[in-house]
């Protein structure tokens, strides 16, 4: 039975080693919980780093033994690749790349290489239970070239990558020397998931510059391999949260802590110590208000809890020593014998001592430089069983897109932060309840089930769209059922679109003349007395007859304005006017002014801007603000506007490639059929064909076509198994 598999670096357990023995205690992730109903299933499994360098292969083999009851499978790393995988390559590199933190970044081959060995590591234990019809989700920045690593060993796997932390804009990822590398490996994937809207367009942005992909709708052809980009915000397990606040053993620690605290208002903070959290701005920020709101003194204080991590790794090393420094500096000048101004612990809590600091906080105090997602600030709403209390959030977190009823704070911004808690501490009880009930309702439905569902769903989803476009490939059979009804036919019609179906695409489309392959494949299929040969496209007359002149071919350009039969000069379909050009062309003129390397042709019945020369994302932008432009001024011209290969066209409506093709299709009755295409150009062609007509499109966008191929040589191939 097909199973799933879940990959992270570290496993959803935590081992520890007492009297010799193995301990293995289940992790209170987010992520756990989330998944947890998925990998206890069947024969489902999570596979990843189980925490601790374990060297002694009966220790591994032990370990391995009581993880596989568990459903969970280790991946054993020495302890060099902790240091230069893990502490290095992942957590100095790209952690602080991904946040913006790129002063911090180390850049080190032999960490890059620890890195891609690990990934190489991790693919062959997938590669150890992986069978065909499994899925496969793999989780955040220290697998990222794993999707391709397993594209390699299992081309039609299900894969699926999810990003916990922001995916930065291009201007940074640039700065990674392995950046193509990094991308290629996450292109891998079927489909790739991320937190926010502004994760997804960044890494799209990076796809387009770096691999010169470019998106409709956040699907990418890669290989010919449709891959899906989406945001999916992480939700927290929010019945967990609720019920755990008002757990007793939850109420008794709230009683307990409330007589150590005294009868202060708090501020609660809680994060893992990391510099991107924004902590000592945060302490900063905390003591600025002390001194701005003096009346404030002895009855607010700040509950910070500061999660060790990653202390091995030298600036976090130097964050401990800041945060120490300042919760010192801080309580030194302004405690007195009855208040403490920051209660700060830097260690880790049971889940109910959380909860009751949740409960307690009047103000929960979530300002991270950056943030993936930030869970914490989700489970203090959650925890919120009466609705009272505030929720300041920096809007740099990937989760204030969801939390807009927050006071939302930009963490740099001193002064706001200050003007903030105070408007936090006044705000009236009728209006924190109202802004903490729509939270909740979000977060409620939004949860962590629904995102692990939503996720698979997802992932199924560019599946089957995948399988889809494979059940139209042309395989041998379709081959020899082409040739052999082409064999017996009488009478043959073939439309042939141009650019992109008979020859490839060229920086300078002047480069595409036929060349000497395609010459001899026209030459014999228009020599043949049974076919009927129509070159079929958006290119100007003089162009195509000059190019085809020397063969029995009859031709149909620009996109079906001018018409050529055998023997007969061109005509036009209909009396069409050119009299809009004019006014149109002045406005082109206006976008070639603004836009570098974009250029207008000029055909007989239509006008295109050209911007395959111009700056990436220039032409793109400037396309959007051109045909919402056009929109207004073509409407009443019987104009329309059409976006092509780094083009956009305009001409008259009447024209298109299918009326065109149908003069043929009525003159000349045939028994074999056939139409190749590209573009969306060729769908009117497509759509106008008979249902016994083999419509074969190139590439693997939805098409009318009933067939398809994945580029122009294999159009070239089927032709040459027809002369021959
Ligand atoms: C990464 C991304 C993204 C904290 N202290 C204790 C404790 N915690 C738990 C919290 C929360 C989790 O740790 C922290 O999650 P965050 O989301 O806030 O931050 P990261 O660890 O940086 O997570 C982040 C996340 O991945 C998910 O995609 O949101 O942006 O950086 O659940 O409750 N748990 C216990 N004791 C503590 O003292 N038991």
């Amino acid at each position: 039975m097909a199973k799933t598999i879940i990959v992270s670096n570290r496993l959803p357990v935590k081992i520890s080693q007492e009297d010799g023995k193995f301990q293995y205690k289940p992790s209170e992730g987010g992520l756990a919980t989330g998944l947890g109903s998925i990998y206890k299933e069947g024969d489902n499994i999570w596979i990843g780093w189980p925490g601790m360098p374990v060297s002694k292969s009966e220790h591994q083999k032990e370990i391995a033994k009581n993880l596989k009851k568990e459903s969970m499978k280790p991946v054993f790393l020495t302890a060099s690749e902790i240091e230069e995988f893990y502490e290095g390559f992942s957590n100095e590199t790209l952690w602080p790349n991904f946040h913006y933190f790129n002063q911090y970044i180390v850049f080190d081959d032999d960490m890059w290489k620890a890195y891609q060995k690990v990934n190489k590591k991790f693919a062959k234990a997938i590669e150890e239970v992986l069978e065909p019809e499994d899925t496969i989700w793999i989780h955040d920045y220290q697998l990222l070239l794993l999707p391709q690593l397993l594209r390699q060993s299992a081309p039609k796997a299900s894969i699926g990558f999810f990003l916990h932390i922001p995916f930065p804009s291009y201007e940074s990822f640039r700065l990674l020397p392995w950046r193509r590398e990094l991308l290629n490996g996450m292109l891998g994937a079927d489909f790739l998931g991320f937190h926010t809207y502004d994760d997804m367009r960044h890494f799209l942005s990076s796809v387009n510059r770096l691999a010169g992909l470019g998106n409709s709708n956040g699907q990418i052809n890669v290989d010919n391999r449709k891959v899906m980009v989406d945001a999916l915000p992480m939700g927290i397990d929010y019945d967990k949260y609720a019920q755990s606040a008002a757990s007793p053993e939850t109420l008794a620690r709230e009683v307990r802590y409330r007589t150590s605290v005294g009868d202060q208002r708090l501020i609660l903070s809680i994060d893992r110590l990391d510099y991107s959290k924004g902590i000592p701005q945060r302490l900063k920020a905390f003591e600025l208000f002390l001194e701005e709101n003096e009346e404030y003194r002895g009855k607010v204080s700040l509950l910070m809890v500061v999660v060790p991590s990653r202390d091995s790794v030298g600036k976090y090393k130097e964050l401990k020593e800041e945060v120490d420094l300042l919760v010192g500096r801080i309580n030194g000048k302004h405690a007195r014998l009855n208040w403490t101004p920051i209660h700060y612990f830097y260690r880790s809590f049971p889940l109910h001592a959380l909860s009751a600091f949740y409960r307690m906080a009047d103000v929960a105090l979530v300002t991270p430089m950056r943030d993936g997602m930030n869970l914490v600030c989700k489970e203090f709403i959650a925890s919120k069983l009466d609705k009272k209390g505030v929720l300041i959030l920096s809007e740099m977190a990937g989760a204030s897109k969801e939390l807009s009823d927050a006071i939302l704070i930009n963490p740099n911004d001193m002064h706001q932060l200050v003007a903030a808690l105070k408007r936090a501490l006044t705000m009236p009880v009728k209006k924190q309840i109202a802004a903490m009930t729509t939270m909740q309702r979000s977060l409620q439905r939004y949860n962590i089930h629904h995102w692990v569902n939503l996720f698979m769903e997802r992932l199924n989803y560019i599946k089957n769209e995948q399988k889809a476009l494979e059940t139209q490939i042309v395989d041998q059979d379709i081959r020899t059922e082409i040739k052999t009804n082409y064999k017996n036919a009488k009478e043959r019609l073939i439309f042939l679109d141009y650019d992109g179906t008979l020859v490839g695409f060229f920086s300078d489309p002047n480069d595409s003349k036929p060349d000497k392959e395609l010459k001899t494949i026209l030459k014999k299929l228009s020599d043949d007395p049974k076919n009927r040969v129509v070159v079929i496209s958006g290119r100007g007359r003089e162009t195509l007859a000059e190019w085809l002149k020397d063969y029995n071919i009859e031709i149909i350009a620009e996109h079906g304005v001018w018409l050529k039969e055998r023997g007969k000069d061109f005509r036009t379909i209909t009396n069409l006017n050119d009299k809009w050009k004019e006014a149109i062309q002045k406005v082109l003129d206006g976008y070639v002014d603004r836009t570098p390397g974009s250029f207008i042709e000029k055909k007989d019945y239509s006008l295109v801007w050209h911007y395959r020369k111009v700056e990436t994302g220039l032409g793109e932008a400037r396309t959007r603000e051109l045909t919402s432009h056009l929109k207004y001024i073509t409407i009443d011209r019987n104009l329309k506007v059409l976006e092509g290969n780094k083009v956009v066209e305009i001409k008259n409506s009447e024209i298109d490639k299918g009326r065109a093709a149908s003069v043929w299709l009525n003159n000349y009755p045939s028994d074999f059929v056939m139409a190749c295409g590209d573009d969306w150009t060729d769908e009117d062609t497509f759509k106008a064909m008979p249902g016994s007509a083999y419509s074969i499109k190139v590439g693997s966008t939805s098409s009318a076509a009933r067939y398809r191929v994945a580029d122009h040589q294999e159009i070239r191939d089927i032709l040459k198994s027809l002369i021959n």
